[in-house]
């Protein structure tokens, strides 16, 4: 089966250039100057005025996470359907040890959590929520046979996922060692349990609070230590999750001019949302913007410092941290007290019209738009080049996005298993026209689903593309 994209304008590593594409099977087989593609190829698209784009990677997903009582709403089915809609065609998961679990029993059920549901092809992180010398040892085996190549530590949520310094500097040490990278979510958690309980004594229960006791200082004390750590672990690769706030931004530059092994990513809720529009919103409707880290002030110049580091590359990578959970039964559990909202946001279906609607404000280029989507992900998750470049050989996972679209973000529209939009009313200066997952066309320009749940495969992966 041959399919030729002609007449679109591919970006990749190397730029943007009008380049017809040829499709063998499953993967990318030539790039041609326009028009000297097969006289009579199985298909043909007509990319004619639309950009060529690798599929989006979303290195930050957590499809069925349990949390606070609950699971995110997201399952691999619904989730992985969902983002291929908004052209997203790899999915990089958390699975989950928590402690006293078995390492390797996380991962199998995880496995078997994907395993026949997924519409894309994903891969998994390890969150290690108990450090010991068997969940060492694990760490590993799961670099060294099972693809999984890069570890989850956080420095919040005490008596649930926390790894204390000690903890942290001995799954750096096994990092070093084996190749692995280290993701940190970096909030001071014993800090802010003491400002959380300080806050609902005073009967400061409503959402905005979960904002008002994470302050963004407490993300740049956890960002240094993390750093320091990790140069005493003789540089391991650090990789901070869900960066948000100007501090930790900081952090991150000057641990990466002075020649560190130190990477971040970003989320759009970061890049758009604020404590005061989207956290305080008016009775308990602040819940549906409840994460980790908390959106930040509106007057502080996160959101700019933000999008500055995505330019610089101090941010590396924009990807979802995708953890829905509906606001009924869901959120609700934490009406009254906000510490018992559960902690996420869903976004894995709008996060490429999300970061290209930068490119229509002119805050990042079309080449950058790609490069913190698609490129950068797959490099820095041993991915590449099988994802993330359209190049022969890849895997022809491609978007055709229309520049001159629109698109407007709404729950009545979405296809994620979530009863409200954090994203509702949002419009895009751009539009997804065409998902091509292995060679498949599974969103077509008129919206029309040919993708089906189980033809995602699992994807081992090696080691990041940024370290010797
Ligand atoms: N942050 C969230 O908002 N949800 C899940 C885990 C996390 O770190
Ligand atoms: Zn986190
Ligand atoms: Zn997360």
């Amino acid at each position: 089966m041959t399919l030729l994209i002609t007449g679109g304008e591919v970006v990749g590593p190397t730029g943007r250039f009008a380049a017809d594409v040829l499709v063998d099977g499953e993967t990318i087989s030539a790039l041609l100057a326009p028009g000297t593609g097969p006289a009579q190829p199985d298909k043909t698209l007509d990319a004619t005025g639309k950009l060529v784009i690798p599929g989006g990677i979303d290195v930050h997903t957590h499809m069925k996470l349990p949390f606070g009582g609950t699971f995110a709403s997201d399952d691999f089915d619904t989730g992985t359907r969902a983002a291929a809609f908004g052209g997203t065609t790899t999915i990089v998961d958390f699975a989950v040890q928590r402690t006293g679990e078995v390492v390797q029993d996380g991962l199998a059920a995880w496995h078997a959590l994907a395993d026949g549901n997924a519409h894309i092809d994903y891969g998994f992180h390890m969150i290690i929520g108990g450090v010991d010398d068997d969940a060492l040892k694990a760490m590993d085996q799961l670099v060294a046979d099972e693809g999984v190549t890069s570890f989850k530590l956080f420095m919040a949520y005490p008596g649930v996922f926390y790894s204390d310094d000690g903890k942290v500097l001995r799954a750096m040490q096994t990092a070093r060692e084996n190749g692995a990278t280290i993701m940190m979510h970096a909030e001071n958690g014993i800090a802010i349990d003491v400002l959380v309980a300080q806050a609902l004594a005073k009967g400061q229960t409503d959402p905005v609070y979960h904002g008002i006791t994470r302050p963004s200082i407490l993300e740049g004390e956890a960002t240094h230590r993390a750093i320091a750590l990790a140069q005493v672990a003789r540089d391991t690769p650090l990789y901070f999750v869900h960066l948000s706030a100007s501090e930790a931004l900081a952090e991150v530059a000057a641990a990466r001019d002075a020649g560190r092994n130190v990477f971040a990513e970003t989320c759009p809720q970061y890049l758009y949302l604020t404590l005061e529009d989207q956290l305080g919103a008016p009775g308990f409707e602040g819940a549906k913007w409840v994460a980790s880290p908390p959106l930040r002030p509106r007057d502080e110049p996160h959101r700019d410092d933000l999008w500055r580091g995505l330019r610089t590359n101090d941010l590396a990578i924009v990807s979802t941290d995708h953890c829905p959970f509906c606001m009924k039964d869901q959120k609700e559990l934490g009406l009254g007290d906000f510490s018992k909202i559960p902690n996420g946001i869903g976004t894995v279906e709008h996060r490429v019209d999300l970061v290209y609607q930068g490119v229509a404000e002119g805050k990042l280029s079309v080449e950058r738009w790609v490069e913190t989507i698609a490129t950068t992900p797959a490099r820095m998750f041993g991915l590449y080049p099988r994802k993330g470049v359209i190049a022969p050989g890849s895997d022809a996972d491609i978007v055709l996005y229309d520049p001159h679209g629109q698109t407007t973000i709404s729950a009545a529209t979405h296809h994620m298993n979530l009863d409200y939009s954090a994203w509702e009313g949002v419009r895009i200066a751009g539009k997804v026209d065409t998902v091509i997952s292995r060679g498949e066309v599974i969103v077509d320009r008129d919206g029309g689903y040919h993708g089906r749940k189980g033809r995602g495969r699992y994807l081992k992966r090696g080691l990041s593309s940024y370290l010797r």
